[in-house]
């Protein structure tokens, strides 16, 4: 264990975080930093409580194998739960601590990969292994809680092998393991109750185009998705599959480097009607894009299906996952999420705590707040939609085409030349109306004011 936990007090071996009891709400007037003041689980909100809406997640590989290392120095978190060995019995005792800390904070859901439940074996047999047994400890620890496993994944992106991807590699075996692990972490995401299964292409991607074969990676990465569909329809998984886009990192290229990409390649390969999005705000910072446009872009093809909850830092250029405590942005996500639904997805903090904030405290500083700040989102997004403050606008914008003209275009009843006689006869089209923008952005400010 990191050298910092023995500045910190000892630690009871049975309670990873006994200074916290369950967290609760106590309104927007409380002072403690250990309670909700926004995020009332049973509060109604547009016509389901908050819980249901918002359906919390906390991401396993931030929360509970984040080391605090960047490029230029280790590990700084102390995790007196831990004894840093990669053993199965450390990582049963981790699973421990993770459902100690879902309980307290009061979340439904968690997320993880594969390798960061369960150490990696010398073969795959003996990875396989590794994983049933954590997942026996994962189970128990389920029924006991009833936190329950909104996704599980499979990392194939931190071991050596995965170097020049995992299923567009240019080495057949690797994509064959690939494969393998797959098979295995869909059996055990559906063993524990898993409601959907992500695919995030760590490595799927290229560094150079001299040494790639862009169009031999792309249809074996479809080949691969398809095997998924079969396997899971062979076992019975009725989880949905999402697909996370995002730009670069670790690659220069990601083949998934946004929702319009993603939804190409899924067009391409006959996949729509198996798969949805994943749609992370840092990703969408990273590939130019506001996160509200990728939630928009996904939700109006009904593709949707589930946000990695963090943000980005707008000065630096890199996946920095930190956790979102902004009501602009909480508001905007939950606009789009309130207009079309996360059907079995959910709010899912794929957030770090920063490599100073080391104390298992600073977990719950980290969640409470963001959990607040979706909380107060949808509460402000939800009066909103409700007045209809932004719709009627919109509305009021595009009304042209509800005459008779625009009706004729929108259902493909005309043609160039018939519009062109129509102009002609006018000479002039009508005179445009304002945009109204800064209108529209004041009336944000004004219910983030009463909401
Ligand atoms: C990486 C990322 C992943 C996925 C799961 O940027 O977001 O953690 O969410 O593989
Ligand atoms: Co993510």
């Amino acid at each position: 264990m990191n050298r910092l936990a023995v500045f910190l007090p000892a630690r009871n071996p049975m309670t990873a975080f006994p200074e916290v009891t369950k967290v609760q709400y106590e309104g927007p007037q409380s002072d403690n930093p250990l309670a909700f003041r926004w995020y009332n689980p049973e509060e109604m909100v547009a016509g389901k409580t908050m819980k249901d809406h918002l359906r919390f997640a906390v991401t396993y590989w931030h929360t509970f194998r984040g080391t605090g290392a960047d490029p230029f120095g280790g590990g700084t978190m102390v995790r007196p739960w831990d004894d840093g060995s990669e053993s199965v019995e450390n990582a049963c005792q981790r699973a421990r601590a993770a459902f100690e800390f879902f309980e307290k904070l009061d979340v439904p859901y968690y997320a993880f990969h594969d390798r960061d439940v369960a150490p990696e074996g010398a073969t795959l047999s003996e990875s396989n292994a590794n994983l049933d047994a954590v997942a026996e400890v994962l189970k128990a620890e389920q029924q006991r809680t009833g936190v329950k496993l909104l996704w599980g994944t499979a990392n194939m992106f931190s071991n050596p092998r995965f170097m020049h991807g995992a299923a567009t590699t240019c080495n057949v075996e690797v994509y064959a393991y690939a494969a393998a692990q797959v098979k295995k972490a869909l059996e055990v995401t559906m063993a524990l109750g898993g409601e959907n299964y992500v695919f995030w292409g760590g490595r799927e991607g290229y560094q150079c185009l001299y040494n790639t074969d862009m169009k031999r990676e792309l249809d074996h990465l479809g080949r691969f998705f398809h095997m998924a569909v079969d396997y899971a329809k062979e076992i019975g998984f009725t989880g949905q599959f999402l697909i996370e886009p995002k730009p670069k990192e670790p690659t220069k290229h990601q083949y998934d480097s946004d929702a319009a990409a993603c939804l190409n390649f899924l067009r391409t390969y006959d996949l729509t009607d198996h798969f949805k999005l994943n749609i992370e705000t840092n990703h969408a910072t990273l590939a130019g894009h506001e996160m509200m446009h990728e939630l928009e872009y996904a939700g109006m093809q009904g593709a949707l299906g589930s946000i990695d909850a963090n943000t980005g830092d707008l000065l630096l250029g890199w996946d920095t996952d930190q956790f979102a405590t902004n009501y602009y942005l909480t508001t905007q996500t939950m606009l789009v999420l309130l207009k079309y639904g996360l059907g079995s997805g959910g709010v899912n903090f794929d957030a770090k705590v920063r490599r100073e904030s080391f104390e298992p405290i600073d977990l719950f500083h980290a969640h409470i707040g963001s959990m607040d700040a979706f909380a107060r989102g949808l509460k402000v997004a939800a009066k909103i939609i409700e007045d209809r403050a932004i719709d009627k606008i919109v509305a009021q914008r595009y009304s042209s085409w509800d005459s008779d003209l625009g009706k004729k275009i929108e259902s493909g009843n005309t043609s160039f030349a018939e519009l062109e006689s129509l102009m002609l006869d006018k000479g002039e089209a009508a005179a445009n109306t304002s945009g109204r923008q800064e209108m529209l952005e004041n009336i944000v400010n004004r219910y983030l004011d009463i909401a």
